[in-house]
């Protein structure tokens, strides 16, 4: 495997105060394209007194209003979109606040953005033309699969498209192929580890695997270390959202340091979440996107809800952009199972729909043999429980709401519909998720 490259070493290494004013020009731009044919930021800019003249730099983007998902899923599918929709190539989408996906379109010049997103993220790990890169996110409208995958074409490697689940088939590809680079979330890779090592495999002699982009999901260092002595990798974070580009807005270096941030292309600010002041670098607050290159569906101080830290000191690497730490929490109730967004929201929207149980319930997620499992617990009605045979209709209830979930989040869940009254009640706010995962 090649050693580390800098993919773009004239964007990735420039100046950061060339970069601020390459950024402040693209902002203008930008701002310009969506005032023109964006009527919701035609509406907000107006609403607050800002005229696309009045952003001149890159500081101007507090002036700016704030992009949030509710208001893609308001707009669906194709309200956001500041260029026509046959200049449109592609749909990435993942999951909103209801049933109902949230989407971004791409023209061909997002696409090539974020492939050359990806290509930083895959040159920064060492991946190029000598690499087999098996991706084992999953393909279609999530965009881990799709995503990894032009990044693994455009350094020029072989690409192995997977998708994700039955490992049993990934091992044997692995080993028949001889992969070397590993694109999956990390939970997936610690899966994949351990089976590896269960069958008796030993890595860099069974396995060729040298490195791997994992994401999609908050990850911690002791979770690195266990994926790296594993599998006798280095095991780099990626991190990205279907709004923004998918995996790719920001990579981690072999330095291991937190993420970079593809600045030419996105704007990063962190923002206190209830004041939305915008916090100096080392702060912990949410993370705030601005997208400067996208012609599709160009998104202004996009609220990602996740929160983290931004660090400006160049890194020893030489890339010189800000880079981004862990995701430490979000500041909504959305929670990732398996690589999927998944909000309570959702999960309530077909209990309350359900005849037979009441919408109290507990979401109860929990990491057993690194695959996370939702447990839905909610309680039947008095009438289900009075029934001489309950037995039969709780398992009709079970049955019904397990396939209702999968088809409104996507997700396998464990159901289990408790007595009426059994599950705790809250005098203030409900405490629907219990997450016991240890990441
Ligand atoms: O998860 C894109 C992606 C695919 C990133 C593959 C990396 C690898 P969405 O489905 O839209 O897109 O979910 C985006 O996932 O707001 C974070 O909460 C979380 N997330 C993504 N990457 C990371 C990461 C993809 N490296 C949401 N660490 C984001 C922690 C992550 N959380």
């Amino acid at each position: 495997m090649a050693k580390s490259r800098i993919y773009q070493p004239e964007l990735e290494c420039m100046n950061p105060e060339e970069r601020k004013k390459l950024q402040g020009e693209r902002l203008r731009k930008t701002v310009a394209l969506v005032y023109e044919n964006v009527p919701l930021y035609k509406e907000r800019m107006d609403a607050k007194g800002v005229k696309p003249e009045d952003i001149q730099t890159v500081e101007d983007i507090k002036l700016l209003p704030f992009t949030e998902k509710t208001d893609l899923r308001d707009t669906f599918p194709f309200g956001l979109l500041a260029t026509s929709k046959d200049n449109i190539v592609r749909i990435q989408g993942s999951s909103g606040t209801t049933g109902k996906p949230i989407v971004s379109g791409y023209t061909e010049n997002d696409v090539q953005v974020w492939a050359d997103m990806v290509a930083r993220a895959m040159a920064a790990i060492g991946a190029g033309k000598d690499d087999i890169v098996q991706v084992c996110y999953g393909y279609g409208l999530f965009t881990g699969g799709l995503g990894a995958h032009q990044g693994a074409e455009e350094v020029g490697a072989m690409v192995v498209p997977m998708s994700s689940g039955n490992t049993q088939r990934q091992i044997m590809m692995m080993q028949e192929l001889g992969s070397t680079v590993l694109c999956c979330t990390p939970s997936y890779a610690a899966y994949l580890g351990e089976s590896i090592r269960d069958a008796g495999l030993i890595p860099k002699k069974d396995i060729k695997l040298k490195a791997g982009l994992f994401g999609a999901e908050p990850w911690t260092e002791g979770m690195r270390q266990h994926i790296e002595e594993l599998l006798g990798i280095d095991a780099c974070d990626i991190y990205g959202l279907t709004e923004i580009a998918g995996p790719g807005v920001a990579f981690e270096c072999l330095e291991k340091n937190g993420a970079h941030i593809n600045e030419d292309h996105v704007i990063a600010e962190i923002i206190e979440p209830v004041t939305c002041e915008q916090l100096p670098y080392g702060e912990s607050g949410e993370l705030v996107f601005t997208t400067i290159t996208k012609t599709g569906m160009p998104l202004l101080r996009y609220r990602t809800h996740d929160i983290c830290k931004l660090y400006p000191e160049v890194c020893k690497c030489g890339r010189t952009t800000v880079r981004m730490g862990r995701i430490t929490g979000r500041t909504d109730d959305m929670i990732i199972i398996r690589g999927v967004n998944v909000f309570p929201s959702q999960i309530e929207t077909v209990l309350v729909k359900t005849k037979g149980v009441e919408p109290h319930y507990q979401l109860i997620v929990d990491r057993i043999h690194n695959a996370d499992t939702l447990e839905v617990k909610v309680e039947m009605t008095e009438e289900v429980f009075a029934l001489p045979d309950s037995t039969s209709e709780i398992q009709k209830l079970q049955k019904y709401i397990t396939e209702q979930i999968k088809s409104v989040v996507g997700i396998q869940t464990q159901v289990s519909i408790t007595a009426p009254k059994s599950l705790p009640r809250s005098e203030g706010k409900a405490k629907r998720v219990i997450d016991n995962r240890k990441l």
